[in-house]
Order: C-alpha cells, then sequence, then structure tokens
C-alpha cells in the first residue's frame, strides 16, 4: 500500500507541512473499522473522513442509510466538545419525523449467558428475512472491565460484517445517565437510517437493566441454566421486567436441564405481575449456537407488537418513556448546576464536617445548601 502523509487534523491552516509526526490513511474498510462491510459513502455523497460535516450533511447521509455517516453522526452526539451538543440537537430534531418505526428490543442477563452469541444469530435471522437490524449497547462496566464490547464485536463477527446491520460499542466513560442519553439518541439515528430493528444489549449488573427496560418495547432476560437453585441467583425485581425470558444454551447435554429450568420459570412467572399490561410474559428455551428456539423468540416479539399495538400499551409506554426520559434529563441538569455553584462548591465540605461532628442536622444542611443555592439564582437574575 503506497503510504499517503498528510498534515495531521489539528495542524493550523497555512502552516508550512514540516511535522514531526504525520497522519498515514485509514484502511478502507466498513463502519469502525469492521472490514468486510460498507465502505465509504453512498454514491453520490462524496465525503471526506477529516472534513467536518454540517447539519444538512449529517441529515442527508443518515437519511440515505449510509453507515459511515450514521456512525460519526453518533459520535458527534456521544462528544462532550463543547460546540458539538447544538449540532447533535439540530440534526437530531431534522431527523425526528423519521424515528419511532422500529421494534426496540432490549436484552440482558447475567455475563456468559450468551446474550453476543444471541443476538448475532437472531441479528442474522433477521436480516436473512429482509430486517435492518441495529445492535447498541450499554456497559456501565467498561470502564472497569476495559471494554467487554469489544470483545463483542468479535463474538459478533458475521453480524458486524452482514451489510444489512449496524453494531455501535457502548459509549464510553460518564454516568449510567449519559451513556443511557447518548444511547436513546444513538436509537432514533438509526430509525432515521432505516434500521426497523434496534437491540440494545447491557450486561445484567446494577441499575443498568431498568435503564434499558425505560427505552425499550420489548425487554429480554437470557438465562441459563446452573447447579440447580437457578431461581436463587435471579432478582425477582428483574424478571418483573421481561416480557420474555430465555434460556439459552438448551443444546447438546444441557438441552434436558435447560427444559426443566423454562418450566420453573414458567411457574414462576405466573406469579408475578406481568412487565406488560395485557401480556403474558413466556419461559422460552433456545441455543444461540444452533440456532434452535431463535425464530421463535422473534415470534413472540411479533406476537407482542401486534397485541400491545392493538390495544394501545405500547404506544402508552413510549409515551411515558419520553416523559420519564424529559424528566430525568431535567433532574440531572438541575443537579449537576447545583453541585457546580461556586457557593455550594464552597459551604459542602464545612456542612459535612459540621454533619459528621453532631454539630448540625441533616435538615437545617439541606436548608442551608437549597437557601445559598436560591441566593444565587436570584443574583443572577438580576
Ligand atoms: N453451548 C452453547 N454455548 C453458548 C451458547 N450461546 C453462547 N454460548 C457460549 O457462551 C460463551 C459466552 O457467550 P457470549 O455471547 O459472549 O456471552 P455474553 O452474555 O455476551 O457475555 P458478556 O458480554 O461477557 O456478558 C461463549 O463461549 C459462547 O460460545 C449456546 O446457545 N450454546
Ligand atoms: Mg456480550
Amino acid at each position: 500500500m503506497k503510504k499517503e502523509r498528510r498534515k495531521p487534523d489539528w495542524a493550523e491552516p497555512g502552516l508550512p507541512g514540516t511535522f514531526a509526526s504525520s497522519v498515514i490513511k485509514g484502511v478502507e474498510g466498513g463502519h469502525d473499522g469492521v472490514p468486510g462491510s460498507s465502505s465509504g459513502p453512498a454514491p453520490g455523497t462524496p465525503v471526506s473522513r477529516r472534513r467536518r460535516l454540517n447539519a444538512d450533511e449529517y441529515v442527508r447521509g443518515v437519511r440515505g442509510g449510509d453507515r459511515t455517516i450514521l456512525a460519526r453522526a453518533i459520535t458527534l452526539i456521544e462528544s462532550n466538545a463543547p460546540g458539538h451538543s447544538a449540532l447533535a440537537q439540530e440534526v437530531l430534531t431534522e431527523l425526528l419525523p423519521l424515528t419511532g418505526n422500529s421494534v426496540r428490543i432490549g436484552i440482558t442477563g447475567v455475563p456468559g449467558a450468551g446474550k453476543s452469541t444471541f443476538i448475532e444469530a437472531l441479528g442474522l435471522h433477521l436480516t436473512h428475512s429482509g430486517h435492518r437490524v441495529a445492535v447498541l449497547a450499554i456497559d456501565p462496566s467498561s470502564t472497569l472491565t476495559r471494554g467487554s464490547v469489544l470483545g463483542d464485536k468479535t463474538r459478533m463477527e458475521k453480524l458486524a460484517r452482514d451489510p444489512r446491520c449496524f453494531i455501535r460499542p457502548s459509549p464510553s466513560g460518564g454516568t449510567l445517565g449519559g451513556v443511557a442519553r447518548k444511547t436513546r439518541e444513538s436509537m432514533l439515528l438509526c430509525e432515521a437510517a432505516g434500521y426497523d430493528v434496534v437491540i440494545v444489549e447491557t450486561v445484567g449488573v446494577g441499575q443498568s437493566e431498568i435503564t434499558v427496560r425505560s427505552m425499550v418495547d420489548f425487554f429480554l432476560l437470557l438465562l441459563i441454566t446452573g447447579a440447580g437453585d437457578e431461581l436463587q441467583g435471579i432478582k425477582k425485581g428483574v424478571m418483573e421486567l421481561a416480557d420474555a425470558v430465555i434460556i439459552n444454551k438448551a443444546d447438546g447435554e444441557n438441552k434436558l436441564r435447560a427444559e426443566a429450568t423454562r418450566s420453573e420459570f414458567a411457574h414462576a412467572l405466573h406469579y408475578l405481575a406481568p412487565a406488560t399490561q395485557g401480556w403474558t410474559t413466556p419461559a422460552l428455551t433456545c441455543s444461540a449456537i444452533t440456532g434452535e428456539g431463535v425464530a421463535q423468540v422473534w415470534e413472540s416479539v411479533i406476537a407482542f407488537r401486534d397485541q400491545t399495538r392493538t390495544s394501545g400499551a405500547f404506544m402508552d409506554r413510549r409515551r411515558a418513556q419520553m416523559l420519564e426520559w424529559v424528566h430525568s434529563m431535567v433532574d440531572e441538569h438541575l443537579r449537576s448546576l447545583f453541585y457546580a455553584d461556586p457557593g455550594i462548591v464552597e459551604l459542602l465540605p464545612r456542612l459535612e464536617h459540621e454533619l459528621t461532628t453532631g454539630s448540625l442536622t441533616a435538615a437545617s444542611a439541606v436548608r442551608k445548601l437549597i437557601s445559598t443555592f436560591e441566593q444565587r439564582l436570584q443574583r443572577n437574575q438580576k
């Protein structure tokens, strides 16, 4: 390959071309460097990777289903750089009328349950029957585990090569709330780009299941058989969120045990309130490796969609999710304003000290903090 040397992006325009470092042209490939999939922009939209795009170029690229521009639009949404946020919102607003037309599926399960393998099997089943599938991940642990989602990309290798599929690893860093906002907005972009099934994967730890539940239509809990006592390891709360419980790895010697676990769960589900009004959460078995049972899981999703659309529960949930989202963004914004306020920054350690030494009650600490904040707001108004 001929090495093509270029000035780095950050170089001031007009400077002479002498640099200690230079940028070598990247490898041509599909999205996110996965080789073999669509490479480069769609015909008719000549876009250089180095040039900044304007809102109109993002909008046209995403609408045209250009995966490179979709990936760049998501990067824009994920960016915390000042100035990017306004552009990202402009792009999203333009694309909003094209969103909402997918089935949004959330998948959770303990590490090693086979989520990625299952998503690959389901994804390929869907792309073969003409669907376009986007896979997003919420992985709050990725900063600790150094990005298990990168591993996911290799585990979903076949799906990643499928031109009808788009896979995006979890946005890194930030709070779960911040990651969730980015994933939710990325989901909208994928819908505008024509993906009719969006799958959000999360590792079943902590709060992330609840976060994913709050942005999807159908929530799927993927389990495996253990050494008995299967039910004890599962938080009842998570089971109550599920629209389907899937016992994966129902193959080989494990098949009979998986069936036994399935009927245990079917029994347990009987006593729980349904996660979605009017829908009976089924317990199913499948093997992500052999593919057995994967089509039945999809049939369950379709039955759910048809039934809840007819009953109105589908749109009711989406409306409720949207309002909840707005409220949580307001909460987050206010909280960060509060804790970044110089008066609060100064006062808080002092109050914390007084609280721990027992010279102040919790209620009066709160009152002092709030009144400090309110005074500042009033001063700012003048
Ligand atoms: N026998 C069998 N093995 C499976 C099946 N599905 C997944 N596995 C294996 O289980 C292991 C874990 O699978 P992954 O798909 O990486 O699991 P995961 O839930 O995505 O794991 P994390 O991303 O680490 O949380 C891999 O070795 C898979 O090959 C299945 O249906 N049958
Ligand atoms: Mg995985």
